[in-house]
């Protein structure tokens, strides 16, 4: 199964020990394309020698290739944003992974998309249990 795993980059880069953690998970599954969302070097200033041109094209490229995408959504990103419309648009089935906050509630325009399953988790045991109820299906 190939999996496109989107989360914040420029958006912040406070929860990347936890995408470390998810990616490690998914992987039981399948191929995650995008395991460069946590690479922990990224910084939201940070500079990559390759162009933002080359970064959109192969990350669209590795998109078209994937049977599934997991979207962890509590920091807000605009390119996860990008994301995740792109691939309703492709009808691509979606988990977005969202933990309550106190001080902000996730966009509408996630939350209230019938294209994208979001599921709400506090620990990383609950996130474990929504993506095996989404992708155990699909194996
Ligand atoms: O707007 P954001 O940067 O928070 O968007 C994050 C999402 O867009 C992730 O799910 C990534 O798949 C994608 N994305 C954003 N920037 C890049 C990138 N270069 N390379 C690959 N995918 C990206 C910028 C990295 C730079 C900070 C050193």
């Amino acid at each position: 199964m190939n999996i496109y795993f989107a989360a914040s980059i420029r958006g912040g880069r406070g929860d990347v020990d936890l995408y470390v953690k998810l990616i490690e998970y998914l992987k039981r599954y399948g191929e995650v394309m995008t395991d460069h969302v946590s690479d922990r070097s990224l910084t939201p200033m940070g500079e990559k020698k390759v162009s933002v041109e080359y970064s959109h094209n192969r990350d669209m490229a590795w998109m078209a290739q994937a049977d599934v995408m997991i979207a962890e959504v509590t920091a807000p990103s605009l390119g996860v944003g990008y994301e995740l419309a792109k691939a309703g648009t492709k009808k691509i089935p979606v988990l977005c992974l969202y933990r309550p906050q106190s001080d902000r509630t996730l966009s509408a325009m996630v939350r209230g998309c019938k294209d994208f399953i979001t599921k709400d988790y506090e620990t990383f045991e609950e996130a474990k249990k929504h993506i095996d109820e989404f992708l155990k299906p699909k194996i």
